[in-house]
């Protein structure tokens, strides 16, 4: 009965996906985070994101935030940017971030151009050049 192969494709599936978070991702609520742990920059990981129907790794929470730091296990690009208006850091549908946890003294916007955002060893952010080759992290829909 073709309902059933569905059935039993549906659920083997489900199983790969948890096989794939196990070894490799990090799962907070309904966000799965993975890397494949080469730096590009800012452009080339919103490139590799959107090829798996991704986006960049975007903090709304502390838990989510120590998730990607965790995962990432060195300095990363997040899903945030204010490369539209200085000062003002959106996320990439356009929506202001509320959730923020800027390092000391950031963000300083250094020789004024500085409008993408890393996340540090620490897990604290810093405004950083969108040119920068830091880790790939992405946003999948758990
Ligand atoms: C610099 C960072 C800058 C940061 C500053 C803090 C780079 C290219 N620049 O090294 O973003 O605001 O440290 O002291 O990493």
């Amino acid at each position: 009965d073709p309902g059933n192969s569905l059935a039993n494709l549906r659920s083997e599936l489900d199983n790969i996906k948890k096989w794939l978070i196990f070894a490799q991702g990090k799962q907070v609520g309904k966000k799965l985070y993975l890397t494949n742990g080469k730096k590009m920059s800012f452009n080339g990981v919103k490139a590799l994101c959107a090829q798996f129907q991704a986006s960049v790794a975007t903090p709304t929470n502390s838990r989510e935030n120590q998730a990607i730091q965790e995962l990432a296990g060195t300095e990363a690009f997040l899903g945030i940017t204010d490369e539209y208006t200085e000062g003002q850091f959106v996320d990439l549908t356009g929506k202001r971030v509320r959730y923020q946890n800027w390092n000391d003294g950031e963000p300083n916007n250094a020789d004024s151009a500085e409008h993408c955002v890393e996340i540090l060893k620490d897990g604290k952010w810093n405004d950083i050049f969108c040119s920068s080759q830091l880790s790939a992290v992405c946003e999948f829909p758990a």
